[in-house]
């Protein structure tokens, strides 16, 4: 055919759909991840054009339901989600870190549609005017059997009956990184057609790995048995490879790709200031920690496994210790072992 072997380029459709997604009773799924990639893929043009348009990290004068400050970009990236959840037909409801309440979609198509999308639109938007990766976090989950009418409760499943989770990473690159149950894949944004190609297929996080990220202004404000296993991090020991490298971008999904690549420890413990930390569990914790554990890592709240907590509210904050297996391990023997309740 040709005088050289073309490489083949599979966009993420054409990878879901002839691997992981394959079969009929898929189809829903791959067209809502569509309808996720494609508002990824304009909230990435929105970015990228960003300070031309007028900063997007501006203040739009309000707060949301956690009193953090709303800025430009988190809003315009909340409605394309929306409108491109609403519009694709394939999402019944959503919970949006923008929105206090669910939001169900009553057109012919969504009412009954199978699943239902909980998502942080932009994470890390403080970051914005400092060109620092943002990104969003998204976790999708079935529509409970038999409920016509949807409520709150419906979403309030614990992250063990997440279907998929993903997060789209903005950064020097555009990277959609996607767990179905199946592993992990990262897809790359081709700006030039503006499609997502495959680029990297089942990532596996390393076992152990010498960064740890967390914010040391909160040092004093953490649990002792937090403190002493951050000290441990720093002391002198080259056969354990200590001290260990300090890596924090204050953005969730920076910090995270980057251990999912190269092995690591995130921290968002709970403090004096914050007793219960500052994540959310159902649409920061819970698909971070499906993706981090399909890739062979492990999550927990200090305690438990994240995936396992029984949710009471959809904007529920939860401490996470997540990433390299071996070091969630010790950080939670440390917490657990010690840690007052
Ligand atoms: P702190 C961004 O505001 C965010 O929600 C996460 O992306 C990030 O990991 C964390 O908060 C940073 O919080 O308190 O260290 O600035």
């Amino acid at each position: 055919m040709y005088p050289f072997k073309v490489k083949e380029k599979l966009t993420a459709y054409q990878y879901l759909l002839k691997d992981k997604l394959a079969g009929d009773k898929n189809r829903e799924l791959i067209a809502l991840l569509k309808d996720l990639k494609l508002a990824g893929r304009q909230v990435s043009k929105e970015l990228n054009t960003g300070a031309l348009a007028g900063s997007l990290g501006d203040y739009t004068g309000s707060k949301n339901s956690h009193g953090e400050k709303v800025k430009k970009l988190d809003l315009i990236a909340n409605n394309l989600f929306i409108k491109s959840l609403e519009n694709g037909g394939n999402c019944a409801g959503v919970v949006s870190e923008e929105n206090d309440k669910i939001l169900l979609f009553n057109n012919e198509n969504s009412k009954n549609a199978k699943y239902l999308v909980l998502i942080d639109p932009l994470d890390g938007s403080s970051n914005i005017d400092v060109n620092v990766p943002v990104g969003t976090i998204f976790s999708i989950l079935k529509r409970p059997r038999g409920v016509k009418k949807l409520s709150t409760k419906d979403f309030l499943q614990e992250g063990k009956k997440q279907v998929a989770a993903g997060y789209i990473i903005y950064g020097s690159s555009t990277i959609y990184v996607l767990t179905v149950g199946k592993g992990v894949d990262a897809f790359t944004l081709d700006p030039f057609v503006n499609e997502f190609y495959v680029s990297q297929t089942n990532i596996k996080i390393p076992n152990k790995a010498r960064m740890y990220s967390v914010n040391q202004g909160n040092f004093f404000e953490f649990p002792l048995p937090l403190q002493e296993y951050i000290r441990w991090c720093e002391q002198n020991d080259q056969k354990t490879g200590r001290p260990y490298s300090l890596r924090y971008v204050g953005s969730m999904v920076a910090d995270l790709h980057r251990s999912l690549l190269k092995g690591g420890l995130f921290i968002y413990s709970q403090s004096k200031n914050a007793p219960k930390g500052k994540l959310r569990l159902m649409y920061e914790c819970n698909p971070m920690a499906f993706i981090i554990e399909q890739a062979g890592g492990l999550a927990t709240n200090g305690k438990k496994n994240i995936l396992s907590i029984k949710p009471k509210s959809i904007h529920q904050i939860s401490p996470i210790f997540i990433g390299s297996k071996e070091m969630v391990e010790l950080v939670t023997k440390y917490l657990r072992s010690k840690l007052l309740n």
